[in-house]
């Protein structure tokens, strides 16, 4: 949006977010839960302050257009559409029905919004590099943005597009890694063990390993507003300019918002208990209050 909203507006819509991310999954008895929650701020941060888009018309050749490589979190990403206008958000309890607008992993021939469809892990930064490239040749001046899972950066495709598109120039390209630290399960790394939760990039330097490749790269904490709203401007701001590619390691927490699903894989999917579901929406509910006395 081009008349910036204030960052309480923003932290307000997130909320609503996440609760229609968890009471919709609750509802259709599927889904994931972590992964979109450890991206709504980035999500709602893209959609209601960065991306020129207009949901009236969703087909704009020059729109900005946003990735969600990490396709699982789909319902995060339909969510944070309803919200800003896309489709109407009572849509949202049709999630991952058989003959829905919405299905479990994104549709780009089907739904409002979603530019690229996604769900098989590691695709989406090579679409939004080959989106890009096109942008230069056609001498279009838009912005493409890509999201991945920390666990999702396992994947060999990602690294053959960290590697060529600075060759391109690309500084129209904005990688945002969404580093919760954790993945479905984890490592399988002794028997003992299962379940080991160790990072899955843990081990790697990314702000040293992108420079490297030849990509600009920052960090900053994905759950703060400012830091996003910085990093964002930056990027955009690089486009035609920098001739190199941004990425920006957001570090995250797997379930963020919600107490019981916060930094545990176990809620990388699941369905609430009716007491669960209760308890999110008095905490979600409770911090707009909150928020609103504080006013
Ligand atoms: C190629 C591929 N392999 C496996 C899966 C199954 N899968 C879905 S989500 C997921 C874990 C992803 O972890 P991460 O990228 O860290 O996502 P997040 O933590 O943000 O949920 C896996 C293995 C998949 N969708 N695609
Ligand atoms: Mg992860």
């Amino acid at each position: 949006m081009n008349d910036r909203m204030s960052t309480t507006e923003l932290a307000g819509i997130a909320r609503q977010a996440r609760w229609h991310i968890i009471n919709t999954v609750t509802t259709s008895k599927a889904g994931h839960i972590g992964g979109p929650l450890s991206a709504t701020d980035l999500l709602v941060n893209l959609y209601f302050r960065q991306l020129n888009i207009d949901p009236e018309n969703p087909q704009s050749p020059d729109r900005d257009r946003f990735i969600l490589s990490k396709g699982h979190s789909a319902i995060g990403l339909y969510s944070v559409l309803a919200l800003r206008g896309f489709f109407p958000e009572e849509e949202l309890s049709t999630f991952d029905h058989g003959d829905s607008r919405l299905q479990g992993h994104p549709d780009m021939k089907i739904t409002p919004g979603v530019d690229v469809s996604t769900g098989s892990l590691g695709q989406g930064l090579s679409v939004g590099a080959g989106i890009a490239l096109a942008a230069k040749k056609q001498g279009r001046d838009f912005h493409t943005w890509v999201l991945t899972g920390d666990g999702e950066m396992e994947e060999g495709m990602i690294w053959e597009t960290v590697l060529s598109a600075p060759r391109y120039g690309l500084d129209n390209l904005t990688l945002i890694a969404d580093l919760n630290g954790l993945q479905q399960y984890g490592w399988n790394v002794a028997e003992t063990d299962r379940f080991d939760r160790s990072e899955p990039l843990g081990h790697v330097d990314l702000e040293k390993v992108f420079t490297g490749f030849g990509w600009n790269a920052v960090t900053i904490d994905g759950h703060d507003y400012e830091q996003i709203a910085e990093a964002f401007d930056a990027a955009e701001a690089d486009r035609g300019k920098a001739g190199k590619p941004t990425v920006i390691l957001a570090r995250t927490t797997k379930g963020h918002g919600i107490s019981f699903t916060s930094g545990t894989y176990k809620w990388h999917n699941g369905v609430a208990t009716p007491e669960q579901l209760e308890l999110a929406r008095q905490e979600l509910q409770a911090e707009i209050q909150a928020e609103e006395t504080a006013r």
